[in-house]
């Protein structure tokens, strides 16, 4: 039965209030307007991004669907839509491309006016208004993507189609972690060839910016965290040199000027921290560094810097999405993926089911980056058994 025009109830992890755990509940999707699409999403990647919604450190209205990192199957189109039809697979884009506006015409930038990327974030869709409901409220959605939830509704310009044969579980991780940090490094300090670049934060998008520094030749890459169990993984993805800020009693800044000859070519930040934002430019060279920061700060918080830092010739700039207009770059990132010029396995720590969710936030914070599956089910009579599935079954009305 076609599930087309029709109100989809099914599975979605709700935020109802932050610092509280995700609540599986039955959600009601109403069906794409004009201009928009519905997708059934196969599975969904948990960003740091999405943590700080539930800190709180991102606002964002309440209660929410979270989660912008993913791949699916478009289920239906609504009225206009061209360049995607039901069946095709795609990733749903945080960053959307309208084409039309200035930004989307300027050769460089990448952050569309349609963004929903504001503080606090506006929560809808482009038309102002929302797709879910819950217990019989609405509830808002996340830049435009809403991923935690087995059906999502997208405005058409916030979607890509991808390779039909692309493994989903895998490429999801193109929808953020990935090509944030890759694009940051290629595409946003363009880092050259024979340079030396530092890396604050091994995570999944610092581990991807630690693979675009790699592919565009750099001679030294030097990993920098707190937690010395991610220096095997960043090593293996092309760090030269792992160092932890515990491990001296000078600023880290000062260290890594000593290692590279009063500064390395290329920074990034890539945690979303004040203090690391400063350490990252002030250990690039005073007059040819390029430092970029990457992670997202908490909330209104403001950053301090004496203007002599950029006056002697620093650049210091900041990018989303690796600075890639999406709805062109995906495919041809997901393209790449699947001529195996790079590899996503490393970035992914488990597989799990869309229901341990919590789980997958907690594996998060410990360090962990998790895809969550919705082909994965609990077996009927042995809950610790999980089933990978064809198709999920939900409720049409
Ligand atoms: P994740 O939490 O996996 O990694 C952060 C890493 O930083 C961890 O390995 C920590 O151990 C390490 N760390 C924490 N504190 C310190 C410290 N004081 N000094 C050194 N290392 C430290 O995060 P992620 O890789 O998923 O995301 C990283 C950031 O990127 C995060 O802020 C996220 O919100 C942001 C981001 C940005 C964009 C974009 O478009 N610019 C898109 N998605 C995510
Ligand atoms: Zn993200
Ligand atoms: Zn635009």
């Amino acid at each position: 039965m076609s599930t087309a025009g029709k109100v989809i109830k099914c599975k979605a992890a709700v935020l109802w209030d932050i610092k509280k755990p995700f609540s599986i509940e039955e959600v009601e999707v109403a069906p794409p307007k004009a201009h928009e699409v519905r997708i059934k999403i196969v599975a969904t990647g948990i960003c740091r991004s999405d943590d700080h919604v539930v800190q709180g450190t991102l606002p964002t209205p309440l209660p929410v669907i979270a989660g912008h990192e993913a791949a699916g199957i478009v289920e239906s189109i609504g009225e206009g839509v061209t360049t995607v039809k039901p069946g095709d697979k795609v990733i749903p884009l945080f960053t959307p491309q309208c084409g039309k506006c200035r930004i989307c015409k300027h050769p460089e930038s990448n952050l569309c006016v349609k963004n929903d990327l504001q503080s606090p974030l506006q929560g809808t869709l482009q038309d102002g208004s929302r797709r879910f409901t819950c217990r019989g409220k609405p509830v808002y959605h996340f830049l435009g993507t809403s991923t935690f939830s087995q059906y999502t509704v997208v405005d058409e310009f916030s979607v890509a189609k991808i390779d039909a044969a692309s493994p989903l579980e895998k490429v999801c991780l193109i929808g953020c972690g990935f090509t944030t940090g890759y694009g940051s490094a290629v595409k946003v300090a363009k880092v050259t060839q024979g340079s030396t670049c530092a890396v604050f934060g091994l995570g999944g998008v610092g581990l991807s910016v630690i693979m675009g520094c790699k592919v565009a030749g750099a001679a030294r890459i030097i990993g920098v965290d707190i937690n010395r169990d991610k220096f095997a993984k960043a090593k293996e993805m092309g760090a030269t040199e792992c160092i932890s800020p515990q491990d001296y009693t000078k600023p880290i800044e000062e260290v890594i000027k000593e290692m590279s000859d009063g500064g390395v070519d290329f920074s990034f930040e890539v945690i979303g921290r004040l203090d690391t934002m400063v350490s990252a430019l002030l250990c690039s060279h005073d007059s040819c560094g390029v430092s970029v920061i990457v992670g997202v700060p908490p909330g209104s918080e403001q950053l301090s810097v004496h203007p002599f830092e950029l006056l002697t010739g620093r650049t210091w700039k900041g990018a989303i999405f690796g600075g890639y207009k999406s709805k062109d770059s995906v495919p041809k990132l997901v393209a790449d993926f699947m001529n195996k010029k790079f590899s996503l396995d490393p970035l992914i720590s488990n597989v799990l089911p869309f229901e341990k969710i919590n789980e997958g936030f907690d594996l998060l914070r410990s360090g962990k980056r998790s895809v969550l599956s919705f082909f994965l089910c609990m077996h009927p009579y042995h809950p610790n058994i999980w089933e990978r599935l064809d198709a999920v079954p939900v409720t049409v009305f």
